[in-house]
């Protein structure tokens, strides 16, 4: 097998990259970077000279030496480089850009803001203790989430853009899954939950799960 994902099982960027790959139908091997262990895998060699960064997900393809980062750009690249599975962004353009717009709400806005180094920082530098921790990220994630649910309002059908699984869908799941560890309170985001459990129901999405990951504990 060519392919190799190295990321961790709850990390939400890993996982975008995992269901994108299944809707692709694409044969991988995952390479589980443990992101606490030991002070953090992503911050040790080999991993950190395969990905400067120290983040995961990583793609790396040994058959066409490529090694790749940032799970949006790792998915884009799959869906042009391969045919299998299905399209994860729109014909259309302005529809095109409509996906990616949601994708970068989540992935720019929101994620970055409750990644575990950020909580780190404040927790070595600013003295917040492990209790105080899932309030700051509720209060991200809700502002994301409001503004995501009002737009979805003209948009969303099963899933986040009519009928048809996209980017934003392979987006939404992870950071819904990374809302609910953190106590997010779902029912004030009715369409996004509907979107969420409607994708959840396909196999590509349950394969993705990270409580179905090699590396899961
Ligand atoms: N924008 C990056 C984000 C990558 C990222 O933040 N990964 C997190 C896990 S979701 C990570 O590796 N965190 C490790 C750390 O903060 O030390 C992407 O989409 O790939």
């Amino acid at each position: 097998m060519s392919l190799k994902l190295y990321g961790y099982w709850r990390s939400s960027a890993s996982y975008r990259v995992r269901i994108a790959m299944n809707l692709k139908d694409l044969d991988y091997e995952i390479v589980p970077v443990h992101l606490v262990k030991d002070g953090g895998q992503q911050h040790q060699s080999p991993y950190s000279r395969l990905n400067p960064a120290e983040l995961v997900p990583t793609l790396v393809d040994e058959d066409e030496d490529i090694i790749l980062n940032q799970s949006l750009a790792i998915i884009e690249y799959l869906d042009e480089r391969y045919d299998s599975g299905i399209a994860l962004l729109p014909e259309h353009k302005l529809q095109r850009a409509r996906v990616r717009a949601l994708a970068y709400d989540i992935a720019a806005d929101i994620q970055p803001l409750v990644n575990l180094r950020v909580l780190q920082y404040l927790e070595q530098h600013h003295g917040v203790a492990d209790e105080q921790k899932p309030e700051w990220c509720r209060e991200w994630i809700g502002r994301g989430f409001r503004a995501i649910e009002e737009r979805l309002q003209t948009t969303a059908g099963k899933y986040c853009f009519g009928f048809d699984l996209s980017l934003a869908d392979i987006c939404l799941v992870p950071q819904v899954f990374n809302a609910q560890r953190f106590g997010v309170n779902m029912g004030d985001y009715p369409l996004i939950s509907r979107i969420a459990t409607n994708c959840n129901q396909l196999e590509a999405f349950q394969r993705a799960l990270p409580e179905n990951q090699p590396d899961a504990s």
